[in-house]
């Protein structure tokens, strides 16, 4: 498959393909197999309705296809004119409503193929692209929300959109076959970041902000922590070689945490980036897939060479890194204040914004995207960070959260009221449920093709059923970090998870223990291939001896490995100093 997949990148003129042909192909709702790669790197992926696949071969019909979508958006930040342009895109052509990821973007599911032209002209209408959010390129940049530092907030997001924009492909087939711009000739642009076989994989960055790691930066290929001196920007304490993919019973491949390289100046940063992804891309394994992202480049080589090639490549030398105490990777929910401004986490279940039932998410953030639009005159986000006053925008939250940031402290009671009136719990960050409010699960079925169990849809049940155990054993609103991934290739970021359930089969996980609230210790394999009722069971007897054995504050992951019930986790050791 590897060798596949580098052919087809290879070949493919700058992303092209044959995916014209495919599009106008009216005989099938899908694309030729080499475009069902290629139309990644325009950031949509080519899915059937799992739910319904059965039915259709009985029924000697074509699998339900259909397309997933996905914007970049460097940092998730999007102005309330630009969310009303992706509210009606999702309107007409999507199903399901908007889906905020676990990296900042929104998704579109249920496309079909003949509007999937119109659809991505709706998302470029919001002066936004989909280039690069799939593929092996550079992805989508995560960065830390802190809207209550709005000068630190700009200058994070700035520093995103700019790399994410440095590391887009060169190529102009997004635009020739999307938005109709006139064929380039030759059509073999020359791409001096990716050359011809683009990365031998993904590829992603992420921006933390001590003491709130809400990006996961040590999951990351390359991860800058951000490090502030007297209230400004200096710098960034750079790591590389994060991951989460794994495959089940295969020791080559396996979830790692990033290394620390050191420290850098600001000005640095897009050099340092490039030399990190061009290490990789020289360096990577294209022979073997599995075995193709920075970490096991990194694993096979060895730190030490790979912070020379990066530092001969970038002419910057690494000076020591400095201290990050991180103090936790939750978001921030319900109101908090800045001055005059005040921010809004809302916790949206598994990141799913849609109208069902009472609950009417897609509406309700309409309806305050039209209010904001009063006070809001920015088009897009790189007007929105030049501007002189501070505007209200949307932020979408590596935990699949949304943050109303920058609203003035006038409009409180209005947004609220807006909010009540669609049925949002408004108090679901207070809710009783606090296996809930900090989880996060991936899609899984019925769209994803690689998901072995559901995640996104048993949340709300395994949440409540874990929540019982937990408040049963005393716990009440002690805090407890879930996350689900319907297969082991990490999509919510299990593996630095409190407890984690990783699909094996559909109502079978294997059950992780032991990460690290704060992002800096990966958890366990604790027992597997359990269905739900042998999950609750090994979890109540757990809680009952962390109530038992517990001392003050300890986190139920730190009393695991303290009463021997874990091995010890490796812990990043820069954020202990
Ligand atoms: Fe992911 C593949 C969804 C974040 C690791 N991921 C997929 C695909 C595209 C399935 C496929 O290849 O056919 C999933 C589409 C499901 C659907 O129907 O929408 C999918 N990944 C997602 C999202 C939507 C999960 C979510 O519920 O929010 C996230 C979109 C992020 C974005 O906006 O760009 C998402 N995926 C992640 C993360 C977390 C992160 O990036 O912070 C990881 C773990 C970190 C990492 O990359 O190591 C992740 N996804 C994977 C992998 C394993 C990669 C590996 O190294 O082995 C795959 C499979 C693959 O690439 O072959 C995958
Ligand atoms: Fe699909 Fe697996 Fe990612 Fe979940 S973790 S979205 S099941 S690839």
């Amino acid at each position: 498959m590897a060798g596949n997949v580098e052919t087809i990148k290879t070949e493919s003129r700058g992303l092209r393909g044959s995916l014209l042909d495919s599009l106008h192909n009216s005989i099938t709702g899908a694309l030729a197999e080499s475009d069902q790669v290629l139309i990644k790197y325009h950031g949509s992926y080519q899915q059937d309705n799992r739910d319904e696949r059965d039915e259709r071969r009985r029924a000697k019909l074509e699998p339900d296809y259909s397309f997933m979508i996905r914007t970049r958006t460097p940092g998730g930040a999007i102005t309330p004119w630009q969310w009303l342009q992706l509210d009606k895109v999702a309107k007409q052509y999507a199903e399901r409503g908007l889906r905020i990821t676990s990296r900042q973007a929104l998704q579109f599911h249920g496309v079909i193929k003949r509007e999937l032209k119109a659809t991505m002209q709706g998302i470029n209408q919001a002066l936004m692209d989909t280039l690069a959010a799939c593929g092996d390129v550079n992805r989508n940049i995560a960065v830390a929300i802190t809207p209550e530092r709005p000068r630190l907030q700009a200058e994070l997001l700035a520093d995103a959109a700019a790399l994410s924009q440095r590391l887009l492909p060169a190529t102009r087939a997004y635009y020739e076959i999307w938005l109709d711009e006139e064929l380039v000739a030759g059509t073999d642009e020359d791409d001096a970041v990716y050359g011809q076989a683009y990365l031998p994989r993904k590829f992603k960055i992420g921006f933390a902000l001590p003491p709130v790691n809400d990006v996961d930066v040590y999951t990351q290929d390359l991860g800058f922590t951000a490090i502030i001196e007297n209230n400004a920007l200096i710098g960034y304490n750079v790591s590389a070689g994060g991951g989460m993919g794994a495959t089940h019973n295969d020791p080559e491949t396996y979830p790692r945490l990033a290394d620390t390289l050191g420290f850098i100046a600001r000005e640095n940063l897009q050099a340092v980036a490039l030399a990190v992804l061009t290490t990789q891309r020289d360096f990577g394994n294209r022979a073997v897939r599995k075995r193709a992202r920075l970490k096991y480049t990194i694993d096979d080589r060895g730190v030490e060479w790979f912070k020379t090639e990066v530092s001969s490549r970038s002419g910057v030398d690494f000076a020591p890194a400095r201290s990050v105490p991180l103090a936790h990777g939750q978001d921030r929910l319900d109101w908090y204040s800045s001055g005059e401004h005040a921010h809004l986490g809302l916790r949206v279940p598994a990141g799913r914004l849609q109208d069902v039932g009472e609950q009417r998410w897609q509406s309700a953030l309409r309806a305050i995207a039209l209010r904001l639009l009063d006070v809001a005159p920015a088009q897009q986000l790189k007007e929105l960070l030049a501007s002189e006053s501070v505007q209200p925008y949307f932020i979408l939250t590596a935990n699949q959260n949304l943050v109303l940031a920058q609203i003035p402290d006038t409009m409180r009671a209005e947004i609220e009221s807006i909010l009540r009136d669609h049925g949002v719990p408004l108090n679901l960050q207070r809710d009783q449920n606090v296996v809930m409010r900090d989880a996060i699960a991936c899609v899984a079925l019925p769209t994803c093709g690689l998901a072995m169990a559901e995640a996104e849809r048993a949340l709300p049940e395994l949440s409540n059923a874990i929540y019982q155990r937990w408040a049963t054993a005393g716990l009440g609103n002690a805090p407890l970090q879930l996350r689900i991934s319907g297969c082991p290739n990490g999509c919510s970021r299990p593996y630095t998870a409190e407890i984690a359930l990783v699909g094996k089969a559909p109502g079978r996980y294997n059950l992780f223990l032991g990460g690290d609230f704060r992002g800096v210790a990966l958890n366990q394999l604790y027992r597997e291939n359990l269905d739900v009722a042998q999950i609750l069971e090994v979890l109540s007897d757990l809680f009952a001896r962390y109530v038992q054995g517990k001392t003050g504050n300890e986190r139920f992951s730190d009393y695991l490995s303290r009463a021997q019930l874990l091995p010890k986790s490796k812990v990043i050791p820069i954020v202990l100093q």
